[in-house]
């Protein structure tokens, strides 16, 4: 089984790595940033709460996203593997991951993290929310907050990883192409 974390900075490439990703592994695709989208266009309480959150930039409470990984993992018990993106974003969420892989009998087979510097993240997150509508991608002072809080609470998790012999770093700018290839390159290196 093939499970990976796709880990980065707000706007360093997870979603759009992970797209291509899934098709290569035949993989399921776990995003909390997704599946918290869903939950608001859906109107759910969860989804209201969450994104008052989001549109400043905060992170949601770990058990909210927890709870959505677990319900995840159980409706898929018979996936190949998994692609988790955007998640875990605390140290606290890696660990409730490795209890619940535990359960199902597996763990994560490698963390990859890309590399991107703050201004370029701010570039892109701008410039996508000249189309995405995503109010978190609306201004600068937001997509800055997000950088922020991505070094504060988030950037812990790759020395979770790197504790474990999991963590690869990959540099994030360049061709979308030639960077799926140097994942794909990892990959394969740590399933060998
Ligand atoms: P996410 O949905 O995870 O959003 P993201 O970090 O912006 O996405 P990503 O890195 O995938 O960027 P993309 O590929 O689209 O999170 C949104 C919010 O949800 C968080 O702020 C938080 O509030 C909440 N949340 C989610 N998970 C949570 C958790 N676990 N715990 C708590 N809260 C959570 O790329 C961005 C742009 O760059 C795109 O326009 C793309 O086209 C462009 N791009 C990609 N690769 C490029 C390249 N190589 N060169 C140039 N441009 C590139």
């Amino acid at each position: 089984m093939l499970n990976l974390v796709l880990f980065g900075p707000p706007g360093a490439g997870k979603g759009t790595q992970s797209e291509k990703l899934i098709q290569k592994y035949n993989l399921v695709h776990l995003s909390t940033g997704d599946l918290l989208r869903s939950q608001i266009a859906a109107g759910t309480e969860l989804g209201i709460r969450a994104k008052q959150l989001m549109d400043q930039g905060l992170l949601v409470p770990d058990e909210v996203v927890i709870g959505m990984i677990e319900h995840k993992l159980q409706e898929n018990q018979s996936a190949a593997g998994f692609i988790f993106d955007g998640f875990p974003r605390t140290v606290p969420q890696a660990e409730a991951l490795d209890q619940l892989l535990a359960q199902h009998g597996t763990d994560i087979t490698t963390m990859i993290a890309l590399v991107v510097e703050d201004e370029e993240l701010i570039r892109r997150l701008l410039k996508r929310g000249e189309t995405s509508g995503r109010a978190d991608d609306r201004d600068e002072t937001t997509a800055r907050r997000r950088v922020s809080v991505y070094n504060s609470e988030t950037m812990p998790v790759a020395n979770y990883y790197s504790e474990q012999g999991k963590y690869k770093s990959i540099d994030g700018i360049g061709e979308i192409e030639a960077i799926f290839e140097t994942i794909c390159r990892e990959i394969e290196k740590s399933m060998a």
